[in-house]
């Protein structure tokens, strides 16, 4: 609510120009500079392939467009680093990270509890994500850098404002196809906070059954958990059951839509305060580390990272 779709990006012109119809009829282009240069265009959604939304940020940054920008930031840490760098010198915040669980309910009243300090001092950050297979068996890197990204920033965001950064990572994984070693059906990273917190992040390339995400937070005095599916609960015939959804545009479908709403809103009143680019370049750190950590077969240090007051 509150913005019109003004033009619309696809290297597909056709595939544009059905998506703009159905926005009400904008401009369409096939090439994402040309429609950030557009003078009517105020603010650009960037939902385009990974290796792809660093310069494209930059390029909003430098135009000095808000943007909203799926995750991850890019697809190394020194990357995110250049998309950080391009901000700080503009010293305005305009972009927000698609980190979406942060606007799921469940993930919310979580956030809360520990924040509020009903668990005590957190002791233990447990992510489970699972999804299922497209046909193509995929790396240990994209895995890290592309869905284990979103469990790296729960994590943080969850645990970090009192167990400080993480400190060390180990990644060990099962390959999708045997002779193909940097391939991955199923990846376990732990993750050591400053404080000796500890963090396991369990993430299933090809579950079978379904899209699922949960967290379980372990704290001195309690639990809390993220069981967020959204479907009913059945029982029947000395059964119970409750479907699950298939992927995450369904699990989290409340979330995109609280998140661009609330993007949306932080433009009005000035800046975004979502997600930040800070995020995503702290996430990327501690991927590259993780994926260090499946070469090596060994834990791995993550750097000292230092944050820019523009992120205060
Ligand atoms: C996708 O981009 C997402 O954000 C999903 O949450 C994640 O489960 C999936 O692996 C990603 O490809």
């Amino acid at each position: 609510a509150g913005v019109g779709v003004t033009a619309v990006m696809d290297v597909d012109l056709a595939r544009a120009a059905q998506v703009a119809n159905q926005c009400g009829g904008s401009t369409v282009y096939d090439d994402a500079n040309r429609l950030i240069a557009d003078d009517d265009v105020d603010a650009v959604v960037i939902a385009s392939p990974d290796p792809t939304h660093a310069a494209l940020a930059i390029t909003c940054i430098k135009a000095g467009k808000p943007l909203l920008c799926e995750k991850p930031l890019a697809t190394s840490a020194t990357n995110a680093r250049q998309v950080m760098d391009a901000e700080v010198t503009g010293d305005k915040r305009l972009l927000q990270l698609g980190f979406m669980r942060e606007y799921d309910p469940a993930h919310r009243q979580v956030k809360e509890t520990v924040d509020g300090g009903a668990l005590g001092h957190p002791l233990f950050f447990r992510g489970v994500h699972t999804n299922l297979a497209d046909g193509n068996a995929r790396t240990v890197d994209d895995v890290i850098v592309n869905s284990a990204i979103h469990d790296i920033h729960t994590a943080h965001w969850l645990l970090g404002p009192q167990c400080g950064p993480v400190a060390n990572v180990f990644t060990r994984y099962i390959p999708a196809v045997p002779d193909r070693p940097q391939s991955c059906r199923f990846a376990l990273i732990d993750l050591t906070f400053a404080t000796g917190a500890l963090a396991t992040i369990e993430f299933n390339a090809d579950a079978g059954y379904g899209y699922e995400v949960r967290v379980d937070i372990v704290g001195e005095k309690g639990a809390a958990s993220v069981n967020g599916l959204q479907e009913m609960r059945l029982r029947l015939d000395g059964l119970r059951a409750q479907w699950i959804e298939p992927e995450w545009l369904s699990r989290f479908d409340r979330a995109y839509i609280e998140e661009a709403q609330a993007w949306v809103q932080s433009l009005r009143r000035g800046q975004p305060s979502g997600p930040s680019t800070w995020d995503g370049y702290r996430s990327l750190v501690v991927a590259d580390a993780c994926i260090a950590s499946a070469r090596s077969g060994q834990p791995e240090d993550v750097p000292a990272m230092e944050r820019p007051a523009l992120y205060d």
